[in-house]
């Protein structure tokens, strides 16, 4: 039978991913706009206690300026009601313009409005706020979790939120501008236990080194790359753009894998270990996985990338 991303997309199917994650995404996605709003303050709180999050710099917020400003400028209702437009998707401007945004722009946006609630500047969670029975239970369900799937979550609810991108029509995407890669001198090498997979070693230190255009190199024409929770991403073009839109400065920590034989000469890896988010850097260690299915030439043919559910995972590199 031959090889498609379809099947590549079900190599090493013992490797569990974080399902809590999605199912908490569903259930916070069914609270009320005010619901959404109140609990999302209270989760990034409760976050807050162990970690904080590194602003974005200035060059990256541009983009969101205008509408932060247009923001600051409202009253305390009109402030909530942009806040709850969001959390429903409603057709506005300002909508609009926010399902145009990558989404660490939106996560700079929400960034900006916590600081400005916590200052007074915008209306905060009104004090004594209520969370429905619900909304109660979605949160405790979420304290449950390790830190790298509740930052997870956090990042769902935000780039989920705004006007519908598919009703947009057509629409040009905002991103953070594009940072040249590290200098030769500056890059670090991973080793990975049980791996010496040149395609593999390429793929983790150019994506460290934000070296997007060698990194695009060890991909076929036609391979695909599957983010966690996301349907593959197919196609150098739309893989490159992806790297240049949402994947600036993370940092790979790959440990551990296998590798063996496929069928028609093709190879298959599995790679577990940490994964590092500007937004939080060394204080969250997500568990991930990495499963690379390479052509005889050695070409990424397909990657998934995987959130996994528990810390023993990591060490789960069986078929
Ligand atoms: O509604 O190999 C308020 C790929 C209240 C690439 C708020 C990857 C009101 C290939 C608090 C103001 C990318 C796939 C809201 C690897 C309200 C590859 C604000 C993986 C919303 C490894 C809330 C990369 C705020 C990975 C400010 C897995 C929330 C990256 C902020 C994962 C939340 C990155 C933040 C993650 C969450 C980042 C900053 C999970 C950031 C999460």
């Amino acid at each position: 039978m031959a090889i498609t991303i379809d099947s590549a997309r079900g190599i090493f199917p013992n490797t569990l991913s974080a399902d809590a994650v999605p199912a908490l995404t569903a259930r916070f996605n069914q609270l009320s706009a005010e619901d959404q709003l109140a609990w999302t303050w209270f989760a990034f709180l409760e976050m807050g206690k162990t970690i904080t999050v590194a602003a974005p710099g200035a060059a990256s917020m541009q983009f969101a300026e205008g509408i932060l400003n247009q923001i600051k400028q409202m009253t305390f209702p009109e402030q909530t009601q942009v806040m709850c437009d969001l959390a429903n998707h409603a057709d506005t401007p300002i909508c609009r313009t926010y399902a145009t945004w990558s989404p660490n722009i939106k996560l700079g946006f929400w960034n900006q409005l916590g600081e400005w609630m916590e200052q007074g500047i915008v209306a905060p969670i009104p004090a004594g706020y209520q969370l429905s029975a619900n909304a109660k239970a979605v949160l405790e369900t979420l304290k449950a979790l390790d830190q790298g799937q509740q930052i997870t979550v956090l990042r769902n609810s935000v780039v989920d939120m705004g006007f519908d991108v598919n009703k947009l029509g057509s629409y040009t995407k905002i991103s953070e501008p594009v940072v040249p890669p590290k200098e030769k001198s500056q890059r670090t090498q991973v080793t990975i236990q049980g791996i010496n997979n040149p395609t593999v070693l390429s793929y983790m230190n150019n994506l460290n080194a934000n070296d997007f255009d060698e990194l695009i190199k060890l991909f076929v024409p036609d391979g695909a790359l599957q983010p966690p929770f996301q349907r593959p991403i197919v196609g150098k073009d739309a893989i490159l753009r992806f790297f240049r839109e949402e994947c600036q400065n993370l940092n790979l920590l790959p440990e551990r894998g296998i590798s063996e034989p496929a069928e028609d000469g093709y190879t298959q890896v599995k790679v577990t270990g940490k994964v590092q988010t500007p937004w939080f850097g060394a204080a969250v260690g997500m568990n991930m996985a990495w499963r690379f299915l390479l052509n005889p030439e050695g070409k990424i043919f397909f990657v998934a990338i995987d959130l996994l559910a528990s810390p023993k995972e990591l060490l789960n590199l069986v078929r």
